[in-house]
């Protein structure tokens, strides 16, 4: 029965995104390679993360990123990791990592037509503790001859991503992309060295009763954020009290969001009026996954997705998550204009 045909029938990630692919006629190919180097990366970093305390990988490098933060050695190995593993598909022309400063334009004998925006290995102070620490990416296509590209062309709108995705190095490792046409996850089975289809077309809850935020940061926050999260705790409407998960990485705090509902809120505040997280490579992946499982994804000022960046570690404040709860937020941004 069913759950016999599951263990026999396996749909590697692979498998689902060739049979994406037969939707496009057109399609050749290239995104399947690129995705296994993708997945390639993922797996190296999941070892090594797996390994870190063991391999005394934990430990500064002695660099620091764009950011001026201290760059722990585990970063800059999945930072190379996956910068060779994209270079090396023959299928990526401009690489934007958060560990690097500058974009990385490959080589013109190995371009290929896709970009690729992504942090390695966010969550870098839950790294010495072991919590759960992830990859984030999100895919571009340029469409010209590969010798004119520039910098533009990854200062798009999160909305022309083709495919975004993360893969979270938790209790177990969990793969999860759009192409977008839904979102699945993927679970790593470390003895096949495989992703199996585990979480098929991810759906987030309309609404939820969960609020991820740093409150931390309460005392410098704009009205809005403040009077939302005072309605999680104090509700008005005779409703519950929300509660409180703040994991403190991103890709754990969103993995929970999507498969739970409820809201994860980055805000701007009086001390960083764009807020912490990066546009590129964090903002974008997490809103176009959101949006693709039903969700909502807004900026304080507009859609997420529709933001045009004009610098590559641009940062934006961020509310994504189920529909409803995103709405609240939008409805108390309009009220204050
Ligand atoms: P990092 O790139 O230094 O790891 O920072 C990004 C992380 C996100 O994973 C997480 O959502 C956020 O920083 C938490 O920030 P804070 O510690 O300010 O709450
Ligand atoms: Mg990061």
């Amino acid at each position: 029965h069913a759950a016999d045909a599951h263990r026999t029938d396996l749909m590697t990630v692979t498998r689902y995104v060739l049979n994406e692919q037969s939707r496009h006629p057109e399609a050749r190919g290239d995104f399947t390679i690129l995705l296994s180097h993708i997945v390639l990366g993922c797996k190296f970093v999941c070892t090594a993360v797996n390994k870190a305390g063991l391999a005394k990988l934990i430990g500064l490098a002695g660099e620091t990123n764009v950011q001026g933060e201290e760059q722990k050695k585990l970063d800059v190995l999945s930072n190379e990791v996956f910068v060779k593993a994209l270079v090396s598909s023959g299928r990526t022309c401009i690489l934007v990592s958060e560990e690097d400063e500058e974009a990385t334009f490959v080589d013109p004998r190995l371009r290929g037509k896709y970009c690729v925006v992504f942090d390695p290995l966010d969550g870098s102070s839950n790294i010495d503790c072991g919590v759960s620490i992830g990859t984030i990416f999100g895919v571009y296509m340029v469409d010209k001859d590969l010798d004119k590209i520039s910098l533009d062309d990854v200062l798009q709108p999160g909305k022309n991503m083709l495919a975004a995705g993360y893969c979270m190095y938790g209790s177990s490792c969990t793969l999860v992309i759009s192409t977008g046409n839904g979102v699945n996850g993927f679970t790593l089975d470390p003895s096949l060295g495989e992703f199996i289809l585990t979480h098929p077309d991810i759906k987030i809850p309309k609404k939820g009763k969960i609020y991820s935020v740093n409150e931390g940061n309460a005392k410098n926050w704009d009205g809005p954020t403040a009077k939302y999260v005072e309605k999680c705790k104090f509700p008005t409407d005779g409703s519950s009290p929300k509660s409180l998960r703040y994991i403190g990485s991103m890709v754990a705090d969103v993995h929970r969001t999507l498969l739970y509902g409820g809201i994860f809120l980055y805000p701007a505040d009086k001390k960083s009026p764009n807020g912490k997280l990066r546009v590129l490579y964090e903002v974008f992946p997490m809103s176009f996954l959101m949006e693709q499982a039903g969700g909502q994804a807004f900026t304080g000022k507009e859609r997420a997705l529709d933001l045009i960046p004009t610098k590559i570690h641009q940062r934006s404040p961020i509310f994504l998550g189920s529909y409803d709860e995103v709405e609240e937020i939008k409805a108390l941004y309009a009220a204050e204009q």
